[in-house]
């Protein structure tokens, strides 16, 4: 069932300065690896580590919408929503079949997110009380995975940037359900423009954070860079998104909750940006660290949905096996 057999023949000890060197070139022509290629194993690592992240990500991020599903206003919002959450189930599929490729099992992951060992985005670990929540979060979490996913449809690894494409597509629509909610709660009575700007002023950091550490900072991103696996940093992918996102909140009539928020025309090589304020990178590292308000509500859901469903990944395999049983038995009585 799982793609161990798929671990390619690279190992360290093969990694030569010249295998190396080809590797690169094959990523600087913008050749596409694919799984069975002969790859660094820093590469497959990285991939791996990042992929899963994404996947975790994006099955951990069902749980703060899916708190509105049953309580959404009305039957178009319950609707749009729902498929919204099971669409961010789909990406989890499509992205831990990606890592599957890269020789990891759907399983390994699955233990490491659940004793801690791997990561998922920050911005699952934060509440959401008010309806309004559910219209930050598609405008401002989903706007801000566009942001960072776009450029991940060109990544060097193949199958990740084709299940990118689609995940992208989707993403789009979710943003603009989100924006959408903002729209009619900041444009409507006191009390639901009150509640739009109450959600904005708690999801616009998380949101900021998102990107992760400062280039500065972050441990990841040369060599991600180098390889074409990121195509831009954490940092130029944070500035767009305050630079797309200003304009939106101002055809809200909201505020983002940044005094120094500022446009500065000098910036981004006189193309003019936005200056904002500092972040609160111990926030951050308390929220990665398991130490946000739902960090722990995410991982008893996660491992409870691991154990319920463990009779369905017995019943499915022992199908698979009598299935494959009987095919045998088929194939030896045509001969
Ligand atoms: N949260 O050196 P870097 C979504 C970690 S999907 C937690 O910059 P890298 C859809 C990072 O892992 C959201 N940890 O690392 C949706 C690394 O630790 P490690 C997820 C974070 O990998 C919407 C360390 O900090 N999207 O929203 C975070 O080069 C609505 C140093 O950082 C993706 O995963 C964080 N925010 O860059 C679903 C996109 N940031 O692993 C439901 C793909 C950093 O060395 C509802 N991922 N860290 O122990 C990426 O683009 C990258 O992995 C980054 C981090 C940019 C997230």
């Amino acid at each position: 069932m799982y793609s161990q057999g798929l671990i390619g023949a690279d190992s360290s000890s093969d990694e030569t300065p010249e295998f190396m060197a080809a590797f690169q070139q094959r990523i600087d022509r913008e050749e596409k690896i694919e799984p069975n290629d002969p790859m660094p194993s820093g590469y497959r690592k990285t991939l791996i580590r990042q992929i899963g992240q994404h996947a975790h990500s994006e099955i951990v991020g069902m749980l703060p919408e899916g708190n509105w599903v049953t309580r959404a206003p009305t039957l178009r919002r319950k609707t749009a929503l729902l498929a919204k959450v099971q669409d961010e189930g789909g990406h989890g599929l499509y992205l831990y079949s990606a890592a599957e490729t890269l020789g990891v099992s759907r399983k390994q992951m699955t233990e490491e997110l659940l004793d801690g060992r791997a990561k998922y985005s920050s911005i699952f670990n934060y509440p959401t009380p008010t309806w309004a929540d559910i219209g930050a979060i598609g405008w401002l979490v989903d706007g801000a995975a566009i942001m960072n996913q776009i450029p991940l449809c060109r990544c060097s690894f193949g199958p990740y940037a084709r299940a990118m494409v689609r995940v992208c597509k989707e993403e789009s629509f979710h943003q603009r359900q989100g924006y959408e909610i903002m729209v009619t709660l900041a444009h409507g009575a006191p009390e639901q423009k009150e509640m739009a700007q109450d959600a904005l002023n708690r999801w616009w950091w998380p949101s900021m954070m998102m990107f992760g550490p400062h280039d500065s900072d972050n441990t990841n991103s040369d060599q991600s860079m180098a390889w074409k696996i990121k195509r831009f940093t954490n940092d130029e992918l944070r500035q767009k998104f305050v630079d797309a996102t200003v304009p939106q909140a101002e055809y809200l009539g909201l505020s983002l909750p940044d005094p120094d928020l500022k446009w500065n025309p000098d910036k981004n090589d006189g193309k003019g940006s936005y200056d904002f304020g500092p972040i609160d990178w111990d926030e951050f590292w308390r929220v990665v660290k398991g130490g946000g308000m739902m960090n722990k509500d995410r991982i008893a859901a996660r491992k409870k949905a691991w154990d319920d469903g463990e009779w369905v990944r017995e019943a499915a395999l022992a199908h698979a096996k009598k299935r494959k049983n009987q095919q045998a038995t088929q194939n030896v009585a045509a001969e």
